[in-house]
């Protein structure tokens, strides 16, 4: 049996794939301890899908025919520095994928800066990146605090803005057994979810207002001094301007803002604090909002309020790729160096420069993965370089995503599959599929996990790593002589202390490595004076309001049987068996008022565009419509940003109406 990192969510179970039969089996051992999720257990059905990209292709007037590899990697890198000769090293972008492994991750913002820019980003922007940054402002690292297994031992788990049950599904067991051993599970959410049938407390709240419930937590809290004390004078700074700020913030309130009942808000905040101790876990809901840092940042007052740091209690960002965690400590954020060292750190650019043979690296930030639209529009950015990405279908507002694709001097997409992005490549490489080759993933608890090869990569495909390892040879960038991928890991292992003294040999031989270590901060801050410091915040409105044309909100989520752009899952034929047809979900009175029945075909509008899908009466609130981002949603989404420079994934303004004749009526992807 060989043992393999899933290729879906950032938990990181591990399979034991039979090399013979390919027949999966979970791993008994940390993190996933014999549990899998439908998308592990059948994750092999994708590797042998037809259209797998088998060869490298090139664009030849509006078909695309076979090429080399050596000719397409000379010819990409020949162009590739004939526009840096001409517009400088920033007209190039590359995209990393939070797919692929660290190794793969490490060489790709290596070629980046190496080639001259910070233009290096990852699917993070899209996703975690306010938690980085709150996380930084306040704690000093970006990264979730404490391993999976102290959840069970915390006597509370808030969930908010997260549906693990469909998102994260192993993680689900943690949670049972920490409620099993009396913790107080509370959920927030825009509506009724999976994940609330384990909860004791359930609050609905109205999108976007979740930093009034946060902060009249906070003021419940200090009103009735239930707060840790001794935590927040000896390892805090800044709680009197939280004292002051959330003074308005009474439960009545919020009760006015959130819709949660101002009694409920009171018994949360009390059972919060007595419990002694908890897990705080968050996910999009909080993230992909223009406040999305502001959000993180009135949830981290609540467990700073508590002490639910360290030992008495974790925060978990859960992340959302298998490798999103290690693309961010790899180095490719267009801000950070590896290990989330910023640009701006002299003394660590140079060591790293100096590993890779050369002065010095850019120290001013790129641009992020959601400006990289605006700066092709504008002239500036004139070639992307994308691996294992799908902005055609992942990015906010994806119609001006794709305009801005077609006028590229070069796209080069490096991918298992011939995607939507992949429609307006120049050159298209086949990359091997996660099975097919060997490396090193993070999860979301930092744990660095190997990842064993199971079969041979199908047709002429190679790994990332060796791809990346041509074209960093074909630019005439130093030290790329790579011969296997070890190499590349003993490579990163040298930046990081924590890792120095280990081997790789270790790696591949253990339950995996944390980095920098399994609990963080149950002394100290990473921050200079070693404290944590409070944030107050104040609400932000989204950035579209509804009005008489779009009286509805719009809020896209994951579905479990689905993964993001649907690349993977919808090759996998017994995950579609298993989903069925994709429906949006609706508030009763409002479908009955449009005439709108569950199975009826509608057309789902917004400023940005229109789709259709069938409807369902759900469980959701008046004026919410939920519907799945798997397929079209980015045809409707707010491109509005966040100070991270992420998207208001969720929250539009948007309308439904009853399609007249459904007959012939498909979904569209
Ligand atoms: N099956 C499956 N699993 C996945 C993925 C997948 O596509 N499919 N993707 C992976 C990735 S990349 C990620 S990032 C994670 C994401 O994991 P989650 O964060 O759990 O995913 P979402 O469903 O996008 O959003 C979570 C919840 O936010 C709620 N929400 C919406 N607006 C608001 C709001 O204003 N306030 C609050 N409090 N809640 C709100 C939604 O109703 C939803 O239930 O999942 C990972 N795991
Ligand atoms: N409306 C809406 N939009 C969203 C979100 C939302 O909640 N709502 N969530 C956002 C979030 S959190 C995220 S993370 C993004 C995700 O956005 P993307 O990262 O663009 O989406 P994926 O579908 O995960 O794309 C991963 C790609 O990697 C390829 N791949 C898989 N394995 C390999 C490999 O080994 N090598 C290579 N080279 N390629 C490989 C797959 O075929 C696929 O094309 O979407 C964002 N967009
Ligand atoms: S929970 Fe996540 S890592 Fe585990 S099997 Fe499911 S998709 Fe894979
Ligand atoms: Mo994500």
């Amino acid at each position: 049996m060989k043992t393999v990192v899933c290729p879906y969510c950032g938990f990181g179970c591990k399979l034991l794939i039979d090399p013979e039969t390919l027949r999966v089996k979970p791993y008994r051992g940390e993190p996933n301890r014999g549990k899998l999720c439908p998308k592990g257990l059948h994750s092999v059905e994708i590797v042998n899908a037809k259209d797998r990209l088998k060869r490298p292709l090139k664009r030849a007037g509006s078909s695309m025919v076979p090429v080399g590899w050596g000719e397409a990697m000379d010819e990409i890198a020949g162009k590739l520095l004939e526009i840096r000769e001409l517009y400088g090293p920033d007209a190039v972008a590359f995209l990393a994928s939070s797919k692929v492994s660290n190794e793969e991750n490490y060489l790709l913002q290596k070629i980046a800066r190496l080639f001259g820019t910070n233009n290096i980003d990852n699917c993070a922007r899209l996703c975690h990146e306010a938690s980085v940054h709150a996380l930084k402002l306040t704690l000093g690292t970006g990264a979730q605090t404490n391993p999976y297994e102290d959840i069970e031992r915390f006597k509370s788990v808030l969930i908010w803005g997260y549906n693990p049950a469909e998102t994260h599904p192993v993680v689900m067991d943690y949670i049972r057994r920490a409620r099993k051993g009396g913790a107080r599970v509370i959920v927030v959410d825009v509506r009724e979810t999976t994940t609330m049938a384990f909860a004791d407390y359930k609050l609905i709240i109205k999108p976007g207002t979740d930093i009034a419930l946060a902060n009249a937590i906070v003021h419940v809290i200090i009103e009735e001094e239930l707060y840790d004390e001794e935590f927040i004078r000896s390892r805090t700074v800044g709680f009197s301007e939280v004292r002051m700020a959330v003074r308005k913030y009474t439960p009545e309130y919020a009760e006015r803002v959130t819709g949660v009942p101002a009694e409920t808000i009171v018994e949360v905040a009390r059972a919060l604090a007595l419990a002694g101790s908890g897990a705080v876990m968050w996910g999009m809901g909080l993230t992909q909002h223009v406040s999305g840092v502001e959000n993180v940042l009135a949830v981290i007052d609540i467990a700073l309020l508590l002490g639910y740091i360290g030992e008495k209690g974790g925060l978990y960002p859960m992340r959302g790729q298998n490798n999103v965690q290690g693309a961010a400590y790899m180095g490719a954020l267009s801000e950070f160096l590896p290990g989330y060292v910023p640009l701006t750190d002299e003394k660590f650019r140079k060591r790293v420069a100096s590993l890779w043979g050369v002065e010095d690296l850019p120290t001013e930030r790129g641009l992020y993965l959601t400006e990289l639209w605006d700066a092709i529009e504008g002239g500036d950015l004139k070639a992307l370089y994308i691996v294992g990405e799908n902005p055609a279908v992942s990015e906010a507002d994806f119609m001006k995503v794709r305009k801005s694709l077609r006028k590229l001097d070069l796209l080069v997409v490096q991918d298992i599959f011939p995607t939507r992005t992949a429609r307006y490549a120049h050159y298209l490489l086949p990359a091997s599929a996660f099975c097919e080759k060997e490396g090193s993933y993070m999860n979301s608890e930092r744990r660095i996990q190997w990842s064993e090869r199971v079969c041979e990569p199908v047709g002429d495909s190679k790994p990332d790593w060796e791809i990346l390892t041509m074209l960093g040879r074909a630019l005439g960038l130093p030290g790329f002589n790579y011969t296997s991928v070890e190499e590349v890991t003993a490579e990163y292992f040298r930046l990081f202390p924590e890792l120095e003294e280990k081997s790789v040999e270790k790696l591949k031989n253990s339950d995996g490595i944390f980095l920098p270590k399994k609990r963080l901060h149950t002394w100290e801050f990473a921050t200079p004076d070693g404290k944590a410091r409070f944030m107050a915040v104040e609400m932000i409105t989204p950035w579209e309001a509804p009005d008489e044309d779009y009286p509805l909100v719009l809020t896209t989520v994951r579905l479990i049987g689905h993964y993001n752009t649907g690349e993977m899952t919808l090759r996998s034929p017994s995950l579609v068996r298993l989903m069925g047809e994709p429906r949006a979900l609706i508030n009763e009175e409002d479908a009955e008022k449009l005439g709108i029945k569950s199975g009826d075909w509608v057309e789902i509008e917004t400023r940005r565009g229109r789709i259709r899908m069938r409807a369902e009466i759900g469980n959701v609130p008046q004026r919410l419509i939920v519907v799945p981002f798997h397929f079209k949603a980015n045809r409707l989404t707010s491109p509005a940003l966040n100070k991270a420079g992420t998207p208001e994934f969720k929250f539009a303004a948007a309308r439904v109406r009853k399609l007249g004749n459904p007959n012939g009526l498909k979904v569209q992807r």
